[in-house]
């Protein structure tokens, strides 16, 4: 009998030819709605392979329910959703999709940090809204971004490429990390500082460290009254690094001056969300990675690992490396 892979969202059927050629293909169809839990359990019972995105919660519960499970191939670089111990106590491979995402997840958090000093969502829905009679000289005026002082918070790869973009825009470019990033300093000209100094120095705040207990809602009141009530925060990492009841409040009472979210702590987010009320506010449904040529790369990269993994090989991204040295 053939192994099986589930795959838990729609993709293009020519982006799983090869697994489809070798293995039992399984595939929730739905792009509407996600599968639901009980198919889910189902579906991962008779599973050698899990495809999944950062949406699926991989818990401990489910990844005991698939007994076979040999690899669960994560469409994304973050793999908060997955219960990495648990699955490392048990065999299980996680990997994925490092790298291949780094530069168009930056193009976005930089077009969004664009966007949002700029007011350039709220100016494009003003004219089609036909609310365009007159010129006025401080009509739909922002801030400008070049020169200014970018802090970044988390200076991985994609913090890096974000600095890139900064450096051509001129910018004084600060950083905080968990461990100091020579290149980055001097091909970049990043300047290490502590959190506090980020914070009190920066214009624009991103946030771009990964879900930890250690990350979770550090972005909270405390954090923002800090900040220069003229600073804008950007978050395309993950949504729950900040407390969203304090950023709403920080933004209300003018404690900061803007946001720029493309993540949101339980995603997929309703109209109604408090944060989507707020003019200052621009908001994108976690799109960071989401170029077709990038997504098609995700794509193939879990695709590859899964059928190495299932034919016995290693895989290219791995992320409970321990397994393999075992
Ligand atoms: C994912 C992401 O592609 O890579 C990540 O960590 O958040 C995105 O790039 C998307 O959320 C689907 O899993």
């Amino acid at each position: 009998m053939k192994p099986t892979v589930f795959i838990t969202r729609k993709l293009p059927d020519k982006s799983i030819a090869v697994l489809k050629d070798q293995f039992e293909v399984r595939m929730w169809e739905e792009e509407e709605v996600p599968v639901p839990k009980e198919v889910l359990f189902a579906e991962v019972e008779n599973a050698e392979a899990l495809f999944t995105v950062v949406s699926d919660p991989v818990t401990e519960e489910l990844l005991s329910a698939g007994k076979n499970l040999k690899v669960v191939a994560n469409m994304a670089v973050g793999y908060d959703n997955i219960d990495v111990e648990a699955a490392t106590k048990r065999g299980v491979l996680v990997c994925n999709t490092p790298d291949v995402l780094t530069e168009t997840t930056a193009d976005l958090t930089f077009g969004l940090l664009l966007a949002t000093a700029r007011r350039v969502v709220e100016s494009a829905e003003f004219i089609k809204q036909g609310k365009w009679q007159s010129w006025s000289p401080f009509l739909l005026a922002g801030h400008d971004v070049h020169h200014k002082t970018i802090g970044i918070y988390g200076m991985g790869k994609i913090g890096e490429a974000v600095a890139q973009r900064a450096k051509g825009f001129g910018m004084e470019i600060l950083y905080h990390n968990r461990t100091r990033k020579p290149e980055a300093e001097k091909v970049l000209g990043a300047k290490y500082c502590s959190f506090d100094e980020l914070l009190e120095l920066s214009d624009f705040v991103v946030a771009m460290a990964p879900l930890t207990n250690e990350t979770k809602h550090m972005f909270n009141a405390e954090v923002f009254s800090k900040m220069k009530s003229s600073a804008i925060f950007i978050n395309s990492s993950r949504g729950a690094v900040v407390d969203e009841e304090a950023l709403y409040q920080a933004l209300i009472h003018n404690v900061i001056a803007g946001a720029g979210l493309d993540v949101f702590e339980k995603e997929p987010i309703s109209q109604d969300h408090p944060l989507l009320s707020l003019p200052n506010v621009t908001a994108l449904p976690h799109i960071g990675s989401a170029s077709i040529e990038t997504r098609m790369s995700m794509i193939h990269i879990c695709v590859d690992n899964i059928q190495r993994i299932l034919t016995g090989k290693n895989p290219r991204t791995l992320v409970n490396k321990s397994l393999l040295s075992e």
